[in-house]
């Protein structure tokens, strides 16, 4: 760590409050921001509860589009398989820091406002992610491993005014987000994630874990103190590459700093002959679950998902066996892009009218412990 940034370091130790010891454990959970909503206080408590119900079902930009359609009003690959929307709606912002219309993967920001606050209006629950580009320049967008990235956005840095300047465009989206009483919609925002790969700029070969530490805390301290956003839960996210508990934890920037932890993992290999995902996927969550309970937080699996879903019983005999019988928050299944030129194949991760694991899906859908949006509309999770 080189001197401006220890400097950074202690400034935003000491403006933030540093947190060393866990949090007891307790019935209760209180965001990390303090002054919170009463919503997303609300929302903190309530899912604390509501995962010892179950898990609820998430989908990336799901009322945005889906295989075979773009932009038509209630629709919902999910809905059109299940009869029900999913409990969870998944955004992302990339593209937002540069003032553009649309976000990296074209939904117009316009639009998605729209789509929270429809989802939200229901009862569902909002989380979102930001593939923000990289520091030194929009080229790769944010697949950009150069080292220096992050230390040349921290307070000192020559990018730090852009990045106060990025985050100023987070704001005003956060804030902006309301329903029709004027209500902040709560959300729970997944910066930096998959922070322990090597593919996006705030990856673990980009930065070290200290400077990874303070670019959350000034994150998040620029937002809530500077921005006075008040309507979000944050939610720290590795890839699956962890190992231990101390690999997970290698760059948490704090008890007081996050309110949710989990992890992104995905099928690679084939259900029918490995059981790498099922069995790495339940001993990643035991040690979600010793870490969670420790620390009185929150959990989930945040992406995940299996591409074109080749397995027509990939729900019911991988995804749910992979989660068991733990506590999470919710599983989230990646975006239905349909055909993508870029990858030159389809892309999608939930099923749709007529694909091959649709009698699954119904099942998975149909268990006791899975949540859609009725089932957790009936538990008024902002009340
Ligand atoms: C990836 C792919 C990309 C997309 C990115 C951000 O997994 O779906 O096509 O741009 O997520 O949503």
């Amino acid at each position: 760590m080189n001197i401006k940034t220890r400097y950074a370091s202690l400034l935003l130790a000491a403006l933030l409050g540093a947190n060393c010891s866990p949090a007891q454990p307790a019935a209760n959970q209180v965001p990390a921001d303090k002054l919170a909503t009463a919503e997303t206080v609300h929302l903190c408590n309530n899912l604390k509860k509501l995962a010892g119900k179950g898990y609820m079902f998430g989908h990336q930009d799901d009322l945005a589009y889906g295989v075979n359609w773009r932009y038509e009003n209630g629709r919902s690959d999910v809905k059109e398989v299940a009869g029900n929307y999913p409990a969870v709606y998944g955004w992302e912002l990339g593209g937002l820091e540069a003032n553009e219309d649309k976000n990296i993967d074209g939904v117009p920001f316009k639009k998605m406002r729209q789509f929270i606050r429809e989802g939200y209006e229901r009862g569902g629950v909002i989380t979102i992610s930001w593939h923000a580009r990289s520091p030194f320049g929009a080229a790769k967008g944010a697949w950009d491993t150069t080292h220096g990235s992050v230390a040349s956005i921290l307070p000192g840095g020559e990018n730090h005014l852009m990045y106060k300047a990025w985050l100023d465009e987070l704001a005003k989206f956060f804030l902006s987000l309301k329903n029709s009483q004027g209500e902040a919609i709560p959300v729970l925002f997944r910066p930096f994630h998959e922070l322990t790969g090597n593919w996006f700029w705030w990856g673990r070969n980009a930065c070290s874990a200290e400077q990874f530490k303070v670019l959350w805390r000034f994150t998040q301290y620029y937002l809530q103190n500077e921005k006075k956003v008040h309507n979000l839960l944050y939610v720290y996210n590795t890839a699956s590459d962890f190992k231990t508990k101390g690999e997970f934890l290698e760059r948490y920037p704090g008890d007081d700093m996050v309110d949710m932890i989990s992890f992104d993992s995905y099928q690679y290999d084939d259900p029918v002959k490995s059981d790498w995902f099922v069995k790495n996927t339940s001993m990643q969550l035991d040690m979600l679950t010793a870490i969670a309970t420790d620390k009185n937080k929150l959990m989930a699996i945040a992406e995940t998902g299996y591409e074109q879903i080749p397995f027509a019983s990939w729900w019911t005999e991988t995804l749910a066996k992979a989660i068991g019988q733990h506590k999470i928050s919710y599983v989230l299944v990646w975006r239905n892009h349909g055909y993508n030129q870029w990858m030159k194949r389809m892309h999608y991760y939930a099923p749709y009218k007529g694909h091959g694991s649709e009698a699954d899906f119904v099942k998975f859908y149909q268990l006791d412990n899975t949540l859609f949006e009725k089932d957790v509309a009936n538990e008024k999770l902002y009340e």
